[in-house]
């Protein structure tokens, strides 16, 4: 700048006019506080949370950790509930574009079929955070970070386990197994991490699969239908634990003992199917922790602040047997 002052005349006008515009920039810089998200001036983060529905325990349980949380840490959190439809998980997101929020942040009820969404949020400079479930977007720049379960590995764990038990089985083993909602990631990974573990062992074969949609009257009706068209079940694998029990319900009516003539493997160990657990019912639970509130707050702030965070944050888990049940029960949170 020093220098061209020295200049001729026009140049000074030229250098006036840079400096102008270079000044104004960095004031508007300055007044945009919110490093990409451009709402209040208050200091306090606004975020958009799309949650996927109210569809298990497991739901509520994140539910419940990501309000709390969002108190804790001073996080402003608008809260949508899409009740399992992804039409209304992208109006909601819209409307937080539209809102201006600060973070937005959403569970997708279902993998495929949100580029044009994200890349809304992307060019409206709005950071997102997945939360509990991914998207299968090869553009990986549409989101900041995706914080959730290992769902494969929950799967796989389930198929172990299984694989352990019927180790020494001499014939067919039949298993059904009870989907989530179809198209969400958590349904497409558990059935691929159970499939490929119980791969080891012959036997061990998956004779029907159907979605219940991670409800209990899903795993209720599916079950009845099951046991219908089923004579011999030896297995349940039930993608979490709320099918799991609706299930319960089909198979006592069927005038068969769950955990006794037929095992239960399910995924979650949420209370009401830990208890299931522990009462002799259930006969393994592959954890995954619903409890993202805290660092979901966390993240928020820090892709705020504009700083670098890990592309992918796994949540950590363990698996529980019917003793093991029993002793973590009284202390489950949830
Ligand atoms: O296992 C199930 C819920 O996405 C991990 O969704 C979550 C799953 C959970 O409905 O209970």
């Amino acid at each position: 700048m020093r220098k061209m002052r020295t200049q001729s005349a026009p140049w000074r006008a030229a250098a006036v006019l840079a400096s102008v515009l270079l000044v104004g920039g960095v004031a508007a810089c300055g007044n945009s506080d919110t490093g990409g998200g451009g709402s209040k001036d208050d200091g306090k983060i606004t975020m958009g949370f799309s949650q996927v529905g109210a569809e298990s325990g497991w739901r509520t349980a994140n539910t419940t950790s990501i309000k709390e949380a969002a108190a804790a840490a001073g996080v402003e959190l608008k809260f949508d509930d899409a009740q399992q439809k992804q039409e209304n998980q992208i109006k909601a997101i819209r409307n937080y574009i539209q809102q201006k929020v600060d973070v937005i942040a959403f569970s997708p009820v279902v993998e495929s079929g949100w580029d044009t969404v994200l890349k809304e949020a992307k060019d409206a400079d709005i950071p997102v955070i997945l939360t509990d479930r991914s998207v299968d977007s090869a553009d990986k720049s549409l989101y900041k970070t995706f914080l959730g379960s290992d769902f494969v590995k929950e799967g796989r764990l389930a198929g172990e386990w299984l694989v352990e038990q019927k180790k020494t089985a001499s014939g067919p083993v039949n298993i059904v197994e009870l989907q989530g909602n179809t198209g969400a990631a958590p349904a497409n990974d558990r059935k691929k991490g159970f499939a490929e573990a119980i791969a080891a062992n012959p036997n061990l074969k998956v004779i029907a699969s159907q979605p219940g949609d991670f409800t209990r009257a899903g795993g209720k009706q599916v079950m009845e239908q099951f046991l219908k068209a089923n004579p011999k079940i030896d297995v349940l694998f039930a993608h979490n634990d709320d099918m799991g029990l609706g299930a319960l319900e089909a198979i006592t009516a069927a005038g068969k003992v769950p955990g006794k003539d037929i095992t239960i493997i399910t995924v979650d160990a949420v209370k009401d199917g830990m208890q299931a657990l522990a009462d002799g019912k259930f006969n393994f639970i592959a954890e995954c922790s619903p409890l993202l509130g805290p660092q979901l707050m966390d993240l928020a702030k820090k892709v705020h602040a504009g700083e670098q965070v890990a592309p992918r944050i796994e949540t950590e888990e363990t698996t529980f047997t019917q003793a093991q049940a029993k002793e973590a029960l009284p202390n489950r949170k949830y």
